[in-house]
């Protein structure tokens, strides 16, 4: 089983138990295309985390693997098409992540709420000196709307934090209508426009598709309440960053929260990261102990059992059993 990144143990021991041998690569940056090659030519498994592209020239390029298993809900970096061409269950780990990715998305929100990681770099220069009831002044979030556009199980929980804490009302855009949004958290579906219009928090929670690609650009941004919040915890190429700065800049829009970029890492010049109401983070939404061990555990469990030919306990493309 070849491993594209450090993971944590658990998963590593899951596997060793099982009987498997492991080659994780531990050097701090991406590997080539050429490398993973390289790497995959004769394993028997990929568990991959991170942004590696599993397209279909490595799929030819690894004619041995008989599961590849994400360390990641996401998989907009596979070809699921070409991998269900070849016969390969992709599994990712749905579900383990959903609580700790709401909780960036709600910690983006209340921190740029608050403009709290401008202020902290205020103290860090000296800067805290006098008090003035009219300075540092953010934005309650009591009663307000939030607008979730991608109403599946992280979106849900965001809503359902949102919810309890500040009795938010709940608006949502997504493929489709979800009842358990509807019943559950009395979120309201509307369509793409006023979800843009009448969110006061706006927070991302879709997968990465060509449908979703750029789809916060400054048309979007445009149509926004001067006073709203862009969170995006999903993937950095679902807003254009470009359209984020100018509409932050030209006050369409209050703030913004992002955990995710594009590119990634974000370079450190990066006017965003000069900005009051904008909190910038690392891309740690599913990034705690319990919920990385998790992750592991998941990814080792759908690798055992793909080695096994038995189904994926999470599989992304069901129709590879045919
Ligand atoms: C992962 C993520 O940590 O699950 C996802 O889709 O973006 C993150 O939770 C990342 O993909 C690295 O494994």
């Amino acid at each position: 089983v070849f491993i594209t990144r450090v993971i944590p143990q658990a998963g590593k021991d899951l596997l060793l138990a099982a009987g498997h041998t492991i080659e994780e690569w531990t050097e701090k940056r991406n590997l080539t295309p050429a490398e993973l090659v390289a790497h995959c030519s004769d394993a028997d498994a990929l568990l991959s985390a991170g942004s590696n592209k599993i397209d279909a020239a490595f799929l030819d390029a690894a004619p041995h693997l008989k599961v590849i298993a994400l360390h990641a809900v996401g998989y907009d970096n596979v070809d699921v098409a070409a991998a269900t061409r070849h016969g390969i269950p992709i599994g990712n780990t749905p579900g383990v992540l959903t609580n700790a990715t709401a909780d960036t998305a709600f910690l983006l929100m209340l921190a740029t709420s608050r403009k709290a990681f401008y202020l902290h770099k205020r103290i860090i220069r000296g800067e805290w000196n006098f008090f003035e009831p009219t300075a540092n002044l953010g934005i309650s979030l009591d009663g307000k709307t939030l607008g979730i556009f991608g109403m599946g199980s992280i979106g849900q929980n965001m809503a359902r934090r949102c919810k309890a804490a500040y009795g938010m009302q709940v608006i949502y855009h997504n493929r489709r209508r979800d009842d358990t949004a509807e019943k559950e958290l009395g979120a309201t579906y509307v369509d793409f426009n006023t979800l843009l219009q009448q969110s006061d928090v706006l927070s991302v929670h879709a997968p990465l598709t060509p449908e979703t690609q750029g789809k916060f650009n400054a048309a979007a941004f445009a149509q926004m309440k001067p006073s709203a919040i862009f969170v995006n915890t999903a993937r950095g190429s679902l807003h254009n960053e470009s359209d984020l700065i100018a509409a932050l800049e030209g006050g369409q829009i209050w703030g913004a929260g992002l955990d995710v970029t594009n590119p990634e890492p974000m370079h450190p010049d990066n006017v965003l990261l000069q900005m009051p109401n904008v909190c910038v983070l690392p891309h740690i939404g599913s990034a705690t102990q319990e919920t990385r061990d998790a992750m592991a555990v998941l990814a080792a469990q759908n690798i055992i059992a793909g080695l096994k030919g038995e189904r994926l306990p999470a599989v992304v493309n069901p129709e590879v059993y045919g």
